[in-house]
Parts: C-alpha cells; structure tokens; sequence
C-alpha cells in the first residue's frame, strides 16, 4: 500500500463526501522570528503518522493555531492551505485563549489524562475547573467540524486523548456523520481508570464514535472492562463493540507505522548527509571511531531518558575495558515545559549527564553528548544513520515511531541493534529488537554490553527481519486497515 493507493482507497469509501481529521496539534506551525516568518513541523508521532494520510487523501485537517504567526496566515474562515511548498490539503484552525489552553491543553491533557493512561507512577492532577475547560474546548471543535461539514456527509477522523468529548457532542448534532477516534496512547487497566472524577462522561463520549482504534489489542482488551465495570452500555466481547444508546462502537487494534520507503529515501539524500557532516563536526570527528548508543526522543517522563543515562553509566562501570569506544548521543527535544514535573525531569537529566561525565571522561573522550533541542527532520535521521544501537527505553509508550524510523532508515545498510522496551506498542511488532525493562537498570545494562558485543552477521539477520516487517506494515497500511473497518460497517452504498 503506498499514498496514491491509499488515496484510491479513501476516495472510494468516502464516495464523494468530506473527510475531515481533527486533532489538537497542527502539523505546521507559523512562527513569528526577525526575519519574518517561518513554518515549523512539530517533533510529534501523531502529526508524524497522519501527515501522509492526509496528503493522499486530501480534505480538510482542523486543529489548534498554536504558532505565534498563525493568525496572520489564515483566510477569513480560519484556513491555510498546506504544505507550504506543496499545498495538498486544508488546514483550519482553531484559536484558543491562554486561559483555555492552559485548563484543557497543560491540565486535563497532560496533568491528567497522560499521566493516567501511562501508570508510570507520576500522579495524576484532578481540576474540576479544568474539565469545565476541557468540556468548552471540545465544543469548539465540535463546532468547527460542523462548520466544515456543512449540510454534506463527512467522515470524520478523530485524534487522541485531549478530544474525548467530541466525539458524543458530534453524533448528538449530526447522526448521520460516520466518526472514527484514534487513541495514541495506552488504555489503562480499569483499576487505574477508576480514579477518574468525570470516567463516565469522558467513555460516553468516546461511546459517540462509530470505531474506536488502539495501537495494540491489549489496549482494546482494557478499555473494553473499563466500560464494563464503569458506565451502563451493551459490551459485546465476541465481536469487539460496545452498546451505548443502541448505536455501536467497534473496538480495534490498528498498530500505527512510518512511511517507510520515505524515510528509507530521504536517509540517503544530499540533505541528510550534510546533517551527518554536522553532526559529527559538532561533536568531533573521534566519536565515529566509537560504537555510538543513540536516544531520539521529546523529554518526557515517559520515555526512560535519566533511566538509560544510568544503565549507561552502569556499563562503564561494569566494563572500564570499552571507556574512549563507545558514546551516548541523545537528541532531546523540550516538551511541555509549563507543567513541573517536565521541568523537572530538564533539570534531572541536565544533573545526571554532568554526573556521568564527570564521572568517566577524559580529555579525549566525553561518554554522553546531550543535543537538547527541537531537530529538524533530516537531523534525526542522519542520528539514525550514526546509531550503531538506537535506544528506545520508554517505561510505557502507545507504540514508539523511533523505533520504526530507526529501521526504515536502515534500509539501504541493514546493520544496526534496536534496544526496545517491552513496554512499548512497538515491541509487539518488531520482534527482533533487544528486548529490555527500562525499570531494570542492570538488566538493561547488560543488554546495551550485549549489543556492543553482537556479532555483525546476527545483527543483520535481526536487522533485515525488522525491515521487512516495517515495509510491509507502512502507516499507510495503517491508514488502509482503518478505512477497511469502517467500509465494513457502512450501510451498502458507501457514506452517502
Ligand atoms: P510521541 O510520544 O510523540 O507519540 P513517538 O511515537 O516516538 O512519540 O514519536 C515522536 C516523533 O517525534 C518521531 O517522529 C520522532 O522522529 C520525532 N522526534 C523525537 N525527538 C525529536 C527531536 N529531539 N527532534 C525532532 N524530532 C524528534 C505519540 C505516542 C506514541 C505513538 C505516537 C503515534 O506517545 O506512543 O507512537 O503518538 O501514535
């Protein structure tokens, strides 16, 4: 499956009415700087995994104007068209005040509904004045769907946890849409759930969609006995849905992807190699004649980022043999750094790669090389051609795109070791990755020696098995599994 055909197939299904994607990120930023004006593409998997679905497709991708220059850009209706240098679909925008962003956006989004879903032992924060928020936040997408609708059939494609609500306020307007909702992150169990002050109106709304997706079955398994054990509804267990109102929700696993051949392409492009060049003068030519661990993440609590600077720590120490051989090279983009606990975790790692350093280095040779910063696309993956072991040690995570783009990225020299926490939706597809529990820091530091130990053709032989699994599973395989299901569903005829 590649875009035109995924392209055919939505075109097929959609017969003609709107396809609408909502989210609340958008996938171009207008920032204001000295020189004017300038485009951004955030460091997110979402916006990462949907962006070619919607450029095959076309249609209309609403979401909140987060750039400081957005309004100056947008025509009267709110709407840009995009990608900058080759427009393929609309992009409207919703604004929202700091005071909303703030409630919905850094409260209800990331201090409760993240933290909760990922059960890594950071607490949820309940504000009920944030959920007010939260709710009138939802509305406004809801309207903005509708506006975008018109009186036409749309399909309308749902993204994430910051948008449970819609989905309900958009079937209680408009019946007839058909709504699929995609949630990128785990579904906990229903013992973390419960703790939830407003659970029952969030599965309501979540219950207003036609299919309801997961990255992995289990997930589907989880929210299936929250529902049960939770909100007054029909939970049929032979067929996957689930009775709300007498309309149902199927509930599947859609494990996202990358655009492989993409990302295999670009990786040996012109571009790429002078981001390689860079890289390696910025941190000295010397680094190349080391085995090179890699991190590629958002600084998130959830990623395992201080964990893996300590189990590196513990293979130094374990093995003085390989101190000035190998190198730790952790590319770190700043997230979310109006809530504490990921100021937090700033300040820690910044503290601990001191530490380790100190600890190890010598005038030839610094163990850690921290690049904190938001790194342009061709950055990343010139790190991925530099990664002799790309590290992926989240404690929890939906599925983990790095680790896919590591091996696509592989494609033309199929070398390389994966290290995968057993905690990510990745992990279930590509099997032939190291598999590690990022909790364990002695386990995980024996495996990073083992990786540094692995002969080359093993690491082949595992290398080329996961490229052929990535190839054959692409996000637009992804994007075509979806549409397959909600062909399944729609009454002979198609939307209309
Ligand atoms: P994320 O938590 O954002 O995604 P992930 O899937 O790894 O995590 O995607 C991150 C994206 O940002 C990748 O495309 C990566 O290349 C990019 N990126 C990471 N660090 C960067 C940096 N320093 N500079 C520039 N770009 C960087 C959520 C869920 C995941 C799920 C995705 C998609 O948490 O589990 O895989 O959505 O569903």
């Amino acid at each position: 499956m590649d875009a035109e055909a995924l392209g055919q197939l939505v075109s097929r299904i959609a017969e003609g009415s709107k396809f609408i994607l909502v989210s609340n990120r958008e996938p171009w930023l207008h920032e204001r700087d000295t020189m004017g004006i300038k485009v951004l593409r955030p460091a997110s998997g979402m916006v990462t995994a949907l962006e070619p679905i919607i450029r095959a497709t076309g249609g209309t991708w609403i979401a909140h104007g987060a750039g400081s220059a957005d309004r100056l850009v947008t025509d009267h209706k709110d709407r840009i068209e995009v990608p900058p240098e080759k427009p393929a679909y609309v992009l409207k925008r919703v604004w929202l005040s700091k005071k909303e962003e703030n409630g919905y956006y850094y409260g209800i989004s990331n201090q409760t509904l993240w933290p909760l879903c990922h059960i890594v032992y950071t607490r949820p924060r309940f504000s009920r004045e944030d959920w007010e928020i939260y709710r009138r936040v939802n509305q406004r997408f809801c309207d903005a769907v509708l506006e975008e609708a018109g009186s036409d059939p749309a399909i309308v494609f749902i993204q994430d946890y910051h948008l449970a609500l819609l989905p309900r306020m958009l079937r209680t307007a408009r019946p007839d849409l058909f709504l699929i909702h995609f949630w990128h992150i785990p579904w906990p169990n229903c013992e973390a759930f419960r703790i939830l002050p407003w659970g029952e109106e969030l599965l309501d709304g979540l219950l207003g969609n036609d299919i309801l997706g997961f990255h992995i079955q289990y997930h589907c398994n989880n929210f299936m006995d929250t529902v049960e054990r939770t909100i007054e509804s029909r939970v049929d267990y032979e067929q996957f849905r689930i009775f709300r109102g007498g309309r149902p929700t199927h509930i599947r696993s859609f494990p996202i992807s990358v655009d492989f051949h993409q990302i295999a392409n670009d990786s040996e492009s012109q571009r790429t190699r002078k981001s390689y060049d860079r890289i390696v003068k910025e941190l000295g030519e010397g680094v190349l004649g080391t085995t090179v661990y890699a991190g590629v993440d958002r600084i998130d609590y959830t990623k395992g980022i201080p964990e893996r600077v300590k189990a590196f720590d513990l293979m130094l120490k374990l093995h003085p043999e390989i101190h000035g051989k190998v190198t730790l090279l952790q590319l770190a983009a700043p997230s979310r750094t109006h809530i504490e606990d990921y100021r937090d975790i700033n300040d820690k790692l910044d503290d601990l790669v001191d530490e380790v350093n100190w600890r190890h280095q010598t005038e030839e040779w610094t163990p850690v090389r921290f690049l904190r910063g938001h790194h342009d696309y061709y950055t990343v993956l010139a790190s991925y051609k530099i990664a002799d072991i790309l590290l992926v040690t989240s404690l929890h995570d939906g599925m983990n795109l790095v680790a896919k783009e590591y091996v696509s990225a592989r494609k033309k020299n199929p070398d390389g070791v994966l290290l995968l926490s057993q905690y990510t939706g990745a992990s279930r597809d590509l099997q032939d990755a190291l598999l590690v529990n990022p909790y364990d820091i002695e386990q995980m530091a024996d495996m990073m020696y083992a990786s540094f130990c692995m002969d080359n053709s093993e690491r082949a032989e595992r290398m080329s098995r996961m490229i052929k699994q990535v190839r054959r599973n692409t996000v637009y395989d992804w994007g075509a599994k979806i549409m397959r299901e909600l062909e399944k569903i729609l009454p002979t005829g198609g939307v209309r």
